[in-house]
């Protein structure tokens, strides 16, 4: 299976995704991940990407579409995969679109994970205690959300006039969520 989770930042996506692999056997291929862990290598690229992801602004489309498409032509996915974060831009969805007609594939489900924004905001806020990440602060969470209405959200329809989008609810336990995925991806397969 080839599945998108898609959704603001802090819905869930990162926590959901990594169930649904470790249930479906399928690579877990993160964007957010992998800059982060460029910018912690301190590679060439990591250098790039380091202040716009800090200011809450998305790395540049160039950059992220070259790291996926190396990442999809390991020999791991070639039985599926799981995009988480990616695409986060119309001309990103494009570019898939583009690299999986070539080998006449397609994708078989997107997540459109939804949460109010105060929810959001409470998690994120929360995993900012936690976890050391540069782009959680209060300043920053909220520039992400405006990156998220302008740049992110239009891939709703996108993928809505695809007949491949599904609307999960992200309110409840881990649990709860990861059950209501399950019971949309049977229907799926
Ligand atoms: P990501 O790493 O994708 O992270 P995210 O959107 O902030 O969070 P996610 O939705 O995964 O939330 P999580 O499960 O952790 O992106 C980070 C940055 O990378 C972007 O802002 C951008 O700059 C850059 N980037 C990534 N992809 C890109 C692309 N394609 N193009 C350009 N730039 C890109 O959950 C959040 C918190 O909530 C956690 O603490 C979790 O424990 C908690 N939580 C989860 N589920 C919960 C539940 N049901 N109840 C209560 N708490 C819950």
């Amino acid at each position: 299976m080839r599945i998108i989770f898609l959704g603001p930042p802090g819905v869930g996506k990162g926590t959901q995704s990594q169930k649904l692999v470790d249930t479906l056997d399928i690579p877990h291929i993160s964007t957010g991940e992998m800059l982060r862990e460029a910018i912690r290598a301190k590679t060439e690229l990591g250098l790039k990407v380091a202040s716009q992801m800090e200011g809450g602004r998305l790395a540049a489309d160039e950059i992220v579409v070259q790291l996926v498409r190396q990442r999809l032509a390991q020999s791991d996915c070639r039985n599926g995969y799981l995009l988480d974060g990616f695409p986060r831009t119309l001309p990103q969805a494009a570019s898939l679109d583009l690299a999986l007609a070539v080998d006449d594939e397609a994708i078989d489900a997107v997540l459109n994970l939804t949460v109010d924004q105060e929810e959001l905001f409470r998690r994120l806020m929360e995993r900012a205690k936690k976890e050391d990440r540069g782009d959680d602060n209060e300043d920053t969470i909220r520039q992400r959300m405006t990156v998220y209405h302008d740049m992110t959200s239009p891939l709703i329809a996108y993928y809505e006039e695809q007949g491949v989008l599904h609307r999960i609810d992200g309110i409840g336990t881990v649990e709860e969520v990861f059950d209501r995925i399950c019971h949309v991806l049977n229907k799926v397969e």
